[in-house]
């Protein structure tokens, strides 16, 4: 069964989002077989965001990251990958469609780094990789 690394950013925490995200994933059918809060420090963010270090957004990204606790979830189900990118939207908040978490929930409030309220893995690979980095004991 496929599986993917779902983020509930710092941003989505802070605004209660926490159960309106959970419910949209199994609203469409996925199961969640994971889940853990945390304050992600520096080195767990330099891992994961690893592919965009020395990019302009990089610095900011990191300090957003680390601005509050953040909700990890291991979502399952067939093309989950997929479908929760789906059920995110476009990554810019203000081209996101309506119906999507960030189409429906954020917008551009004119930060270095775009808050988006959610992250989910774009492959295999980096889901097996980001479930790596979030949930080294296994779940
Ligand atoms: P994540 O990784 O958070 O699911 O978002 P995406 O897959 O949609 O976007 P990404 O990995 O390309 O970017 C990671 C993170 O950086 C912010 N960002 C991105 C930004 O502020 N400016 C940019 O130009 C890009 C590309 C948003 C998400």
């Amino acid at each position: 069964m496929e599986r993917t690394l779902v983020l509930i950013k710092p941003d989505g925490v802070r605004r209660a989002l926490v159960g309106e995200v959970i419910a949209r994933i199994e609203s469409k059918g996925y199961s969640i077989a994971g889940v853990r809060m945390l304050n992600a420090d520096r080195s767990l963010l330099e891992r994961h965001y690893a592919e965009h270090q020395g990019k302009p957004f990089y610095e900011p990204l990191l300090e957003f990251m680390s601005s509050g606790p953040i909700v990890a979830i291991i979502a399952e189900g067939n093309r989950v990958i997929e479908g929760f990118r789906s059920l995110a939207g476009a990554t810019d908040p203000t081209l996101a469609a309506p119906g999507t978490i960030r189409g429906d929930l954020a917008r551009d409030q004119g930060t270095k780094v775009v808050q988006n309220i959610v992250h989910g893995s774009d492959s295999v690979e980096s889901a097996t990789r980001e479930i790596a980095i979030f949930f080294p004991e296994g779940m």
